[in-house]
């Protein structure tokens, strides 16, 4: 035990600790970009800006966590061998994940109450597959596997409810934002497919990468998905309602 925190420690204050510090600055930074389009931008985006700053500060406050050696918890496999798991990231997930696809749904739906139904499965289907990842990573020997598969079940349904349901909403253009919704849609799908090749190669699955390199990982994943998404979505917000201004000041 004695042995296994000792390289606990030297695993984490290496490399490991500069990508979890960068991220937390990378999120503070993206919090303070969005709360300033907030203060400037026109009030009835509000909501879409406030949902980004929300999921970003999050994030930072859960990379502090982690940065500062907290939120992990050490996981002895079947054969002896003790390696690091950072819940904290499912605690990050378990609330900016659903905040995500609530920015995309309004993107579709314009608002929740056009169709609630998608909107409460699709959080649902998301938290149980944060919940049940949970379950894996912290879950030694081989019956993590069995928690996985649960989980990318529920990774499906979010796909399908995005892809069915939330996409005809977008085709059918009720909300001014609607043709977002697309590039939206491709950014999370592509990159969110990518967390659990990223689990299944590193420490918690088949052990392919190093700590540091999954931390690193993630890193760059959470930065995109967040910052990166963000961008996209409260830029295109801001550019739609300019042009609606403008369009409305030469009619
Ligand atoms: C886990 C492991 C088990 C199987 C599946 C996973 C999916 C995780 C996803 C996470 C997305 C996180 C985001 C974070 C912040 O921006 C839990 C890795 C399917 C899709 C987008």
């Amino acid at each position: 035990m004695q042995l296994a925190l000792l390289q606990v420690n030297e695993i984490v204050t290496g490399a490991t600790n500069f990508w979890l510090w960068f991220a937390t600055g990378g999120m503070t930074l993206a919090t303070l970009l969005f709360l300033y389009w907030a203060s400037t931008g026109q009030s009835h985006n509000y909501h879409h800006y406030m949902a980004g700053a929300a999921i970003t500060l999050w994030a930072a406050m859960m990379y502090i966590v982690m940065a500062t050696g907290g939120g992990i918890a050490l996981i002895t496999e079947p054969t002896g061998e003790t390696r690091i798991f950072y819940f904290a990231r499912y605690i990050d997930w378990a609330i900016t994940t659903p905040l995500l696809l609530l920015t995309l749904a309004w993107v579709a739906l314009g608002s929740i109450g056009r169709n609630p139904q998608v909107v409460l499965s699709l959080i649902v289907a998301d938290v149980a597959m944060i919940l049940t990842g949970l379950v894996s990573g912290a879950t030694a020997g081989a019956f993590k596997w069995f928690w996985f598969v649960v989980s990318c079940i529920f990774f499906a349904a979010v796909l399908y409810l995005i892809w069915g349901p939330l996409q005809s909403a977008a085709r059918s253009g009720i909300t001014a934002e609607s043709s977002l919704f697309f590039p939206l849609a491709i950014i999370l799908t592509v990159l969110w497919l990518i967390y659990p090749v990223v689990f299944f190669f590193g420490t918690e699955g088949i052990g392919v990468f190093s700590i540091g390199v999954e931390v690193f990982l993630f890193a760059v994943l959470d930065i995109l998905a967040k910052v990166g998404f963000g961008i996209v979505l409260l830029g295109g917000v801001r550019r739609i309602t300019e042009q609606g201004r403008t369009r409305a000041a030469t009619a």
